[in-house]
């Protein structure tokens, strides 16, 4: 009696123990994804936030929505099947029922419609620039360029197994990570130099098509110092799954600390006197604001 009781007190220990360890799992990594992760990436700014209350509001709808089904069907095969029920009824209209089946679901659909037209207004409704950063893709790797730093540039490559730091994942750390400070508008400026990749940053509630020949614009706002992960989400070839994104969000003082380190080491790739060809570069800098409101609208 006394060991069953003992094994039964160890089986709920056991079980209470792999429930923590579980929601720890699932719950604890910001920026980044984990083994039996539930639903999303913590929001690290507002429209991810955002994303995620929407998100909520539709499972709540869709969870009553298919309960309540679930319940009719239910009710019909246990009341009216032909054993419990021998003499069907011969109703073929009921306008009361006709009326709220069409009225309902619209109603539901304005529901919906009026918090995801204030998502979408929100995302396009960019404010203006703290800081940009042009995100070039490449087959496979991303490069960065800080145009109102001195426009200097980088190229941000995977960092492959053997040579990962260890609090890096596999996958998601590259060798220089995009730097910007917490709380700032960041406006991104996304291209391709060859086929259509995608920048995405879960945590940030960012995902957008870098297309060769367009410049396009999105913008995030972090909330929180960090390091937010993300991928290539648009298929690109084969070495699709090996050019991550990693976004460093840092104080304001770190930051600027940061550029004057990034101004010396990536020297060679500022515009100057001897290098009109990069001045081009630096005209359409100035221009690209202009340009990617001009797409968005
Ligand atoms: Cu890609």
């Amino acid at each position: 009696m006394l060991r069953s009781s003992n094994g039964l007190g160890a089986g709920v220990a056991a079980g209470l123990g792999a429930i923590v360890l579980f929601a720890r799992a699932a719950f604890a990594a910001d920026g980044r994804p984990v083994d039996w992760q539930l639903g999303f990436q913590p929001a690290a700014t507002p429209i991810a936030q955002q994303m995620h209350d929407f998100h909520t509001l539709v499972l709540v709808i869709i969870t009553v929505i298919t309960l309540f089904i679930m319940a009719l069907l239910l009710w019909v095969m246990v009341r009216y099947n032909a054993k419990a029920n021998p003499e069907p009824s011969r109703t073929s209209h009921n306008t009361t029922i006709e009326v709220a089946w069409t009225i309902i679901p619209v109603l539901i659909l304005l529901v919906i419609a009026i918090p995801s037209f204030r998502l979408l207004y929100a995302q396009y409704d960019v404010p203006k620039a703290d800081l940009t950063v042009k995100a070039t893709a490449h087959q496979w790797y991303w490069s960065y360029a800080y145009p109102d730093q001195g426009n200097f540039s980088f190229d941000s490559l995977l960092v492959e197994k053997e040579d990962l730091k260890p609090d890096q994942p596999y996958l998601l750390a590259v060798d220089n990570e995009v730097v910007v400070p917490v709380n700032k508008v960041v406006h991104v400026l996304v291209t391709s130099d060859d086929v259509i990749h995608n920048w995405a940053v879960p945590a940030f509630g960012m995902k957008t098509d870098a297309v060769r020949g367009r410049n396009s614009l999105a913008w995030f706002q972090a909330t929180r110092p960090g390091v937010y992960y993300g991928q290539c989400s648009e298929l690109c070839g084969s070495r699709h799954a090996y050019m991550p994104i990693a976004v460093r969000v840092v104080s304001e003082e770190e930051f600027a600390d940061w550029v004057v380190k990034a101004q010396g080491a990536y020297a060679s790739t500022m515009p100057g006197p001897a290098a009109p060809a990069k001045n081009v570069n630096a005209d359409q800098s100035a221009d690209t604001q202009d340009l990617a409101s001009a797409e968005i609208h």
